[in-house]
């Protein structure tokens, strides 16, 4: 049985849960901070022997290759099963559509007086793709990050990931690779990987931002490496919030929230329903669609933990209840679920309407399925060809344009005491 909570909204107890759900997010500790900077310095005096060295100790063996053959990342594409090539290729087509449309333009103001300002965009020179090894060694995952930063002009791909207990690369993580173009694959997991791409190693080139899921270590490492390197997002675990009226299907909410719990222990799912039949028929519905579901023990878990179900009086407030959670997916089952667009600022994704399940975008509809978690949809954004982006401004200015400028210029910089910054201005006249 999975024991998920009903709770009555009234201003006090739906706190207490939002209140406890913060206490799941990985947090960062000293222990784990003291091992990563000590793999960082490490690896980066040592490089490519000491990121081996850790690999054989964390791992208990060296993999096949340190370095994947181009041409064994091509077999794995020509030997994959059609069907799963072709269904990535559906998924790349549609994520690459969405995309396109999110790059952003230069500009260039040539102005009457002669100057020109304006701004320059460009991709990243080289970025590093870390996959996760074990169970979350998500395909999907790749091309998430990888179809992004191909669109930006990215001109190389590092893939980072951990050999299988074999000893030998995840086939399906190569042939996601090879449909989105990643450059180079190295099989070096933890935070000794994320080490190598930020410093470099003889073998392993220094990218200029890591992005991709990892456990703890990897996390740590990234955000101690923030600035040496840029970097994506630390991540949390996975959250859906769902919305749903007297009139939306109990057996299609079921689903959708399992679909998030069982990414992991931590997640969280949470319905929000303006109906307690809705949210009585709803646990019955997962109490039968548990059951046969492989990953039931982990669903069952974080349902139990970090699950609920809110009742609310209206819609208006279950909207409210969306903005405060700012849910890295927000599944919105109402009628006329467009109407509710306009009212809705926090939150990662959002799906609209029984036919957007949360699924279709971890897969194939196109937007990113890297997302704000843990709230941080406040004020951080999904995954995109921007994250890939960078910008230069340039001005260029007239002789006649400056001497106008002068004495503006010079007034705020002998405000600020530099004198030499008026100086710079003065001596041109
Ligand atoms: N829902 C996850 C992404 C994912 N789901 C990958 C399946 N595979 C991100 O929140
Ligand atoms: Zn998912």
């Amino acid at each position: 049985m999975a024991e998920i909570k009903k709770i009555f909204v009234n201003g006090k107890d739906e706190v207490e849960f939002f209140k406890q759900l913060e206490k799941r997010s990985g947090e960062t500790n000293k222990k784990v901070t003291a091992v990563v900077n000590e793999i960082i310095e490490t690896v980066r005096e040592g490089g490519d022997n000491a990121v081996k060295a850790y690999t054989e100790k964390f791992d208990g063996k060296l993999p096949e290759y340190y370095e994947v053959p181009r041409d064994v990342i091509n077999d794995a594409l020509t030997e994959a099963d059609q069907d799963f090539v072709d269904a990535m290729l559906n998924a790349v087509a549609n994520i690459t559509d969405f995309h396109q449309r999110q790059k952003s333009q230069s500009f260039i103001n040539a102005k009457d007086n002669g100057c020109i300002l304006g701004q320059k965009v460009r991709g990243l020179n080289r970025v590093g793709l870390y996959v996760p090894g074990g169970t979350a060694a998500y395909p999907s995952s790749v091309l998430m990050n990888a179809v992004p930063a191909k669109i930006a002009g990215v001109k190389e791909i590092i893939m980072v990931t951990p050999p299988l207990k074999d000893g030998t690369p995840n086939k399906d993580i190569l042939v996601a690779a090879a449909l989105c173009g990643v450059d180079r694959v190295f099989m070096s997991g933890g935070a000794q990987a994320i080490a190598a791409l930020a410093y470099g190693t003889e073998e392993i080139p220094k990218v200029d931002k890591i992005v991709g899921p990892g456990n703890i270590y990897v996390a740590t490492a990234k955000k101690l490496l923030y600035g040496v390197v840029d970097i994506d997002m630390v991540a949390g675990p996975s959250e859906i919030l769902v919305m749903a009226d007297e009139k939306s299907n109990p057996k299609f909410i079921a689903a959708d929230l399992m679909s998030q719990a069982e990414h992991d222990k931590l997640a969280s799912a949470i319905l929000v329903t303006t109906s307690e039949s809705i949210a009585d028929r709803t646990i019955e519905e997962i109490n039968r669609q548990v059951q046969s579901l492989s990953r039931k023990e982990i669903i069952e878990s974080s349902l139990e933990n970090y699950g609920a179900i809110l009742i609310c009086n209206t819609k208006d407030e279950a909207c409210d209840l969306a903005n405060r959670f700012a849910p890295e997916h927000l599944e919105v089952l109402f009628e006329n679920p467009m109407e509710y667009l306009g009212r809705l600022d926090n939150a990662g994704s959002i799906f609209l309407g029984q036919y957007a399940s949360e699924p279709l975008g971890d897969y194939y509809a196109g937007p990113n399925h890297v997302l704000p978690t843990s709230g941080t949809a406040r004020f951080f954004s999904p995954l995109s060809v921007n994250s890939f982006e960078k910008r230069s401004s340039f001005t260029y200015y007239t002789e006649d344009a400056l001497r106008e400028a002068k004495d503006d210029i010079v007034l705020i910089a002998e405000k600020e005491g530099l004198t030499a910054h008026a100086n710079a201005i003065k001596v041109r006249f």
